[in-house]
């Protein structure tokens, strides 16, 4: 199988959730970063300069044998399918890890500036009403915080999302909370992720894997 995973060169989670899988599982791909001169060709045309389609003209994009897909979920589910990072066979499970994906996605779609909020004042009055009480960015921290309490793991030594073992839904939370402590979200504190200890319990957990160390000092 022939598999590209295709993104920007930086290390945001829609991307590294699927690349982490597949190098956590020893699966073999294309790590392919794109320009920007590449991805105006994707927008103009659907495509990368050699042909590959980009089927929603967004990233990430999978190429598998020269089949094209997109959407992080779907992405990341496909890639935890073939790493074990994603159940087989355990359909509550899978759900439970849908749910934290989509979550994931939502956040970050509430964080994106809503078309027309120009200018500095603007922004960063959108941006901090997000985190207000019942702010949209304070609602999902609240939801993901409390869906991984409810998963009883707080007593572990290590605290996965599923079963004491590394899932997707760990990769999709861990990815989350390094954007978020990063500060490359302008507006945001980083501080404001101090909150949320199950999200950071999670956190710590996966960043202690070698593994992941590993992919983080060859890539990051
Ligand atoms: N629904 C898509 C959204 C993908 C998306 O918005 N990707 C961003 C990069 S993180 C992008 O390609 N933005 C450029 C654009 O849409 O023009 C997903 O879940 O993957």
């Amino acid at each position: 199988m022939k598999i590209k995973l295709i993104y920007f060169n930086f290390p945001f989670w829609r991307a590294e959730i699927s690349r982490i899988s597949l190098f956590y599982g020893n699966i073999p791909f294309e790590d392919v970063r794109i320009s920007s001169d590449d991805f105006a060709h994707v927008k103009a045309t659907g495509t990368l300069p050699d042909g590959t389609v980009i089927p929603t003209k967004a990233l990430p994009c999978l190429s598998v044998d020269g089949v094209s897909f997109c959407q992080t979920g779907a992405i990341a589910r496909f890639c935890g399918k073939l790493s074990g990072l994603y159940p087989n066979g355990n359909n509550v499970n899978c759900a439970l890890i849908d749910q934290v994906i989509d979550i994931c996605t939502d956040m970050t779609n509430c964080i994106s500036y809503p078309i027309n909020t120009e200018g500095e004042a603007n922004r960063k009055s959108f941006r901090e009403s997000l985190f207000e009480k019942d702010g949209k960015l304070s609602k999902n921290l609240e939801s993901l915080d409390s869906i991984v309490e409810r998963q009883n793991c707080t007593t572990k030594d290590a605290l996965f999302f599923i079963d004491d073992n590394l899932s997707l839904g760990d990769l999709a939370i861990w990815g989350i909370v390094k954007w978020l402590k990063s500060g490359v979200v302008d507006f945001i504190p980083t501080s404001l992720i101090d909150n949320y200890s199950h999200l950071n319990g999670i956190f710590n957990s996966v960043s202690k894997i070698s593994r992941i160390k590993e992919w983080q000092d060859k890539k990051h």
